[in-house]
């Protein structure tokens, strides 16, 4: 039996970029652990006590799950230790923390939601975690300055699914390649690699209780996709949504809202990492927070909290979308 771990994957991957230093694989290696140490709290939650609220907010004004600071220490803490890390920022935190000053070091930037979709955990949903690792630039002064790249930057992006399995995704932007934790030897084991979205799929993924706040094209798609056959999936945790559509094909969107004119889901450590990994698949990630509608990671933040709006999966089913909301 051949076993790849994520691990021996990453240092292989790393002999084809001549002239790396291995820093790069240690921020990843960094992200395995914390993810081994939340999947445990995870499934340990409610014997251990941690489900529920916190009793604080975090900075979009959402209630803060204690598990969801749990994750986030942990996830500071292991990235925290690599030299490597120049600045890190979390859903969690309102700033972001710079880990090293320019003479310190630290080529790279890593920005995360330590724990997406946490309103679920007490009731035992598919929660997450979502990562986007960008490079740091030291000419760059000010941290909200350095993070604040295009998605077209990302060195690599991922997201942990903490659901029946512990699957771990990952795009170093050469294809997309998919581990599941095996915890009897306590490694992510590689089990798909060079992962592809099918282009088709008749699955629509959208939260249809807010349908009478989206703009006319979402709607007229709707009613469209009633009209020919296609079945609706929505767990409300986006790693778990969006695993679903890269697995099975079809779309997940989240449009804008009456509520949230923008979207709902943040950019940089929602939207951007999901596109990387969906457009590596072979799909398409975009946005309609711009006329016309446009790839997501084609954005350039101007904040990091920015939220956007979301249509991504399956190249036909993304086009479908596109199609209803240009009439
Ligand atoms: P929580 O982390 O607060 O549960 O939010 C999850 C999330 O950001 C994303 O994972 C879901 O896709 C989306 O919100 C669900 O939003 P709605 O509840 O508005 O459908």
């Amino acid at each position: 039996m051949n076993i790849t771990s994520l691990q021996s994957h990453i240092l292989k991957g790393e002999e084809l970029s001549p002239g790396s230093t291995g820093d790069f694989t240690w921020i990843l290696s960094a992200i395995s652990l914390a993810a081994k140490a939340i999947a445990a709290k995870v499934r340990m939650a409610r014997i251990e006590d941690v489900l529920g609220d916190h009793g604080g907010s975090n900075v979009h004004g959402e209630t803060q799950q204690k598990l969801d600071v749990i994750a986030n220490d942990i996830l500071m803490t292991c990235l925290g230790n690599r030299p490597s890390v120049a600045v890190v920022a979390s859903e969690e935190d309102d700033q972001p923390t710079i880990l090293r000053r320019d003479s310190e070091g630290g080529k790279y930037c890593v920005v995360f939601d330590p724990l997406d979709g946490s309103s679920n955990l007490d009731v035992s949903v598919g929660v997450g975690t979502i990562f986007s690792i960008l490079r740091n630039d030291p000419s760059i002064h000010g941290a909200v300055e350095t993070l604040c790249q295009t998605g077209r930057k990302q060195v690599a992006a991922g997201y942990v699914l903490y659901g029946s399995s512990t699957v771990f995704v990952l795009t170093t932007g050469r294809g997309v390649d998919m581990f599941v934790l095996d915890s009897t030897i306590g490694s992510f084991v590689l089990v798909k690699s060079q992962l592809q979205v099918p282009t088709t799929g008749k699955t629509y993924s959208v939260n249809e209780a807010y349908r009478d706040t989206f703009p006319d094209g979402f709607r007229r798609y709707l009613d469209w996709a009633h009209q020919n056959g296609y079945s609706s999936r929505y767990i409300g945790s986006m790693v778990a949504d969006v695993h679903r559509t890269l697995l099975k094909g079809g779309v997940f969107l989240y449009p804008p809202t009456k509520k949230n004119p923008e979207g709902k889901l943040r950019l940089m450590y929602e939207a951007n990492p999901m596109a990387m990994i969906m457009e590596q698949a072979g799909g398409k990630a975009l946005t309609a927070s711009t006329t016309p509608v446009s790839s997501i990671m084609d954005i350039k933040p101007t904040a990091i909290h920015q939220r956007t709006s979301v249509i991504l999966g399956s190249a036909d089913e993304v086009d479908a979308v596109t199609r209803h909301l240009k009439q």
